[in-house]
């Protein structure tokens, strides 16, 4: 029996690409020189896609397709996916949740350290031999900060956890109050970022949170505050931010995230108030593993006419 046709969009973590390609019959759509072409050839076959979480796919590629049933997505955010497009043909989603959770978590306090405790900058001043000649200047404490947490989900709990242990104050933001949270809850990012001296965003990227850390959030944080983003690019008004910055009229930030990746605006290159890091959040190897085999028991359990496992939208069979 032949193999099952499945579209790649995009590369992901090799040993998980490997094990769909011995599975499957997997094309590669971003190295296909007729990307037309390719998928009038599979056309009649295709049912899946697979993807990473910064292609994603969009509604033109899927409208080639007539039999696609499902889409997975190596990540957990899904914001690059059409996904109103995959709801109006009835497409079903997966993700990899959780598995990440712990790691994009703990990226988020190395970006706030390094940026209170100017972890780089430390590095560039003992690598230039600087030290010799005197000690570099002093820097912020994480020591009593109040953190806004902006999206308190599963990876902005886990960020507040890890927070507390630094003898900090928890307060969230994001569009509701949740269930047996106790920490204080700001329905305006506004009025949250006026009280907090450090916000962390780890809220869902796409058009509902778009540009969510505005510029009125990033001024009422303000000379002395922190913007941490584990989330996507899209969630702040990054024109804003690379302004404010620049002013001093934001004091710091810790990036593993921007608009337009991995070609981010150079402006950034510049702003020595920041650490920047390239979307790293869930890039160990365990947990590139775990991503790769949840992607595959979803592609698995599809070919199986199961439920998905880590489902966003259902197939329908
Ligand atoms: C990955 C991510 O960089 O899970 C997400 O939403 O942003 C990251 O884990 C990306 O999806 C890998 O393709």
């Amino acid at each position: 029996m032949s193999k099952p046709v499945v579209l790649l969009m995009g590369p992901i973590h090799a040993p998980s690409q490997a094990r769909l390609e011995a599975t499957y019959d997997v094309r590669r759509y971003w190295e296909a020189p007729d990307k037309g072409s390719l998928l009038d050839a599979i056309a009649p076959h295709c049912q899946c896609i697979v993807t990473n979480g910064g292609r994603g796919v969009e509604a033109e590629v899927m409208k080639q397709l007539p039999g696609l049933k499902m889409v997975a997505n190596f990540g957990v955010g899904y914001d690059a996916v059409d996904v109103p497009y995959c709801q109006a043909r009835r497409i079903g989603l997966s993700n990899t949740p959780d598995v990440l959770t712990e790691d994009v978590a703990d990226l988020a306090l190395a970006l706030l350290l390094g940026s209170l405790r100017r972890i780089p900058a430390g590095d560039q001043h003992v690598r230039s031999g600087a030290w010799a000649k005197g000690g570099m200047a002093l820097t912020q404490s994480m020591q009593g900060k109040k953190i806004l947490i902006l999206g308190m989900g599963r990876i902005g709990q886990a960020i507040a956890k890890r927070c507390l242990a630094f003898n900090t104050e928890i307060g969230y933001s994001g569009p509701r109050k949740k269930d047996g949270l106790s920490f204080p809850y700001f329905a305006d990012v506004v009025e949250g970022s006026k009280w907090a001296d450090v916000v962390v965003a780890a809220l869902p990227g796409g058009a509902a949170t778009k540009a969510a850390m505005s510029r009125a959030a990033l001024e009422a944080l303000g000379p002395q505050g922190t913007f941490v983003n584990i989330a996507r690019g899209s969630v702040v008004d990054e024109e804003a931010l690379i302004e404010l910055l620049g002013n001093g009229k934001l004091g710091a930030a810790g990036l593993d995230v921007f608009y337009n990746e991995p070609n981010i605006n150079p402006a950034f290159f510049g702003l020595q108030n920041a650490v920047l890091h390239p979307h790293q959040g869930s890039a160990t190897t365990p947990t590139r593993d775990a991503m790769g085999d949840l992607t595959l028991a979803n592609v698995t359990a599809f070919f199986a006419g199961q439920k998905l496992v880590t489902e966003v939208l259902p197939v329908h069979y």
